[in-house]
Order: C-alpha cells, then structure tokens, then sequence
C-alpha cells in the first residue's frame, strides 16, 4: 500500500511535464486563431508571452524538484518501515523536528523569486496599463467607445467630415456618432485605444490573440490600448463570468487596412444617415 501512494504522489508531476509538452501539439494552448501557431498577435502581446513562459519554467521547475523531493522521501520512508520487526535492516522511521536553516531558504528564495518577477514585468505593465507609458500614436484620443452590457457590446465611433476623415470622439454621444452591437473595427496600421465601459455589472474585455483582457467596471471609463499585427478577424469575448447569457457575449474584432476601414465607416455612416426615402422620388414629394 505504501509503494501506491508513493508511485501516486509521483505519477502527478510526471503526468504534468509531460501535458505541458503535449498541450500546444494538441491546441490546447493559446488559441490558434488568426496565427495559427497559437503565438500572440501583438508586439506587446509577444512580451506578455514571454513574461508567461518565464514564470511557467519557475513553477515549472519548483513544481517538479519539491515533487521529486516528495518522491524520495515518501520511498525510503516506505523502505524504511517495510522491514520486519526483529530483522537485521528494521530501522525506526526518523522523526523531524523541523530545520531552521530550511525554514530561512525556503522562505528567502521565493521572496526573491517573487520580487524578481515584480520587478521583471513592471515595464510591461506599466506600457499596457499606465497612461504616461502608452505609446505616442495612441495619445490622439480613442477610435471608439466600447459600452459593455448584459449581453452584447454596444461600440461608439465618431461620425465623419465631409472628406471621410473621423470627427473626434466626445466623451458624451453626439447626433453625428455610428453606432455597431458586437462589431469593432480597427486599422491594423498602428496601436490604437478605446473607451471601456460597462452599463450594469462587471464585464472582461478580452482579445486573445492580442493578450489583452481589462475588466468593464461600471462607473469607469477605462483607456484600453491595443495593436494588431495582422489585418483579420481575431476572437473577442467576455472573460468575467456576468449573468445567464455571459457565453454569447463574443463580437466580431476585425483589424483591417486603414483605407477598408474608411470605406467601412463610410458606409455605416451612409446607413445609418439614411433617412429611408430614395432619392429620386424624394423632391417631387417634397414639391407635392
Ligand atoms: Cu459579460
């Protein structure tokens, strides 16, 4: 009996290491979607990647030494006491009263550990989430307003001028601005931002080809920025579990080439200006 717990204890690990090897052959990794690697879709994302990889081979190697560590004291314990009373090898299983020169390594290493990766991803974070470190494209002002809703997404763009170039976007609705439920486009030549909002209770906004999730906090208008690398349709979603029909919260995001993304606003405009009377019978009406 104690052989089996001893052969359980170490099956885990191994088990472990070896679907970690198998997970990204299987596509049960990072979605495969617009790459079809399963690698992220944006530069900032290909270092939010890197960030995961690294703290994955620390736990990782943690993981399997304390394991291993496990193991072996589980085995020879087991041998330990499998002796027969009386026999030439009996040996009493050792007790341990704990060590203090243990205690202070094994409560040092992970601090440092913990305070290396603190400091490793602060420039990551800080380019993803603090307003001074965003990049300069995006400091124009944002290219639309997402309003996350039980259960659909409600995006705002400014309306256009007469040359087709974007008004800018008011923090308040104007009578120019379009309107699209669960469709968000962007040009794929350069980072771009939103407004993220939330009309009822928490929401997620996550891209994740992009690596990028930030929550919709009702109250808050929260600046997201993002950047595709590839002109295609990626997945969006909610990532925070928000009520009975949270599962169909997904969108269409689709990044595209700046003058597409003209063409397509244009004519959204034209759509949504329509007043619904063709236009060749419309001044003999208005003469009648
Ligand atoms: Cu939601």
């Amino acid at each position: 009996m104690k052989r089996f717990w001893c052969t359980f204890f170490v099956f885990w690990p191994i088990m472990a290491v070896i679907l970690c090897w198998v997970a990204p052959a299987q596509n049960w990794w990072f979605p495969r979607g617009a790459s079809g690697t399963g690698a992220a879709m944006s530069p900032l994302g290909e270092r939010i990647d890197d960030l995961f990889y690294m703290i994955l081979i620390i736990t990782a190697v943690t993981f399997v030494g304390t394991q291993i560590g496990l193991g072996y004291v589980l085995f020879t314990g087991a041998r330990r006491s499998d002796a027969p009373h009386g026999a030439e090898d009996a040996e009493k299983t050792w007790f341990t009263h704990g060590s203090h020169n243990l205690e202070v390594m094994w409560s040092v290493v992970p601090a440092a550990v913990l305070l290396f990766i603190a400091l490793y991803q602060m420039e990551v974070w800080a380019e993803f989430r603090v307003k001074d470190s965003f990049p300069d494209e995006v400091r124009t002002g944002p290219i639309a307003e997402v309003t996350a809703r039980q259960f659909e997404w409600r995006i705002r763009y400014p309306g256009l001028d007469a040359n087709g170039n974007p008004l800018e976007l008011m923090p308040d609705p104007q009578p120019t601005d379009l309107y699209t439920v669960n469709e968000l486009h962007v040009t794929s030549a350069e980072p771009v931002m939103i407004w993220l909002r939330s009309e009822d209770v928490q929401h997620s906004f996550f891209l994740p080809e992009l690596r990028v999730k930030q929550d919709a906090v009702p109250g808050l208008v929260i600046p997201v920025w993002f950047e595709a690398t590839k002109s295609t349709d990626y997945s969006w979603l909610c990532a925070e579990l928000c009520g009975w029909g949270h599962y169909k919260m997904k969108g269409r995001f689709v990044a595209e080439p700046e003058e597409d993304l003209r063409e397509w606003m244009q004519e959204l405009q034209n759509e949504q200006m329509d007043d619904g009377v063709p236009d060749d019978v419309g001044d003999s009406q208005v003469a009648d």
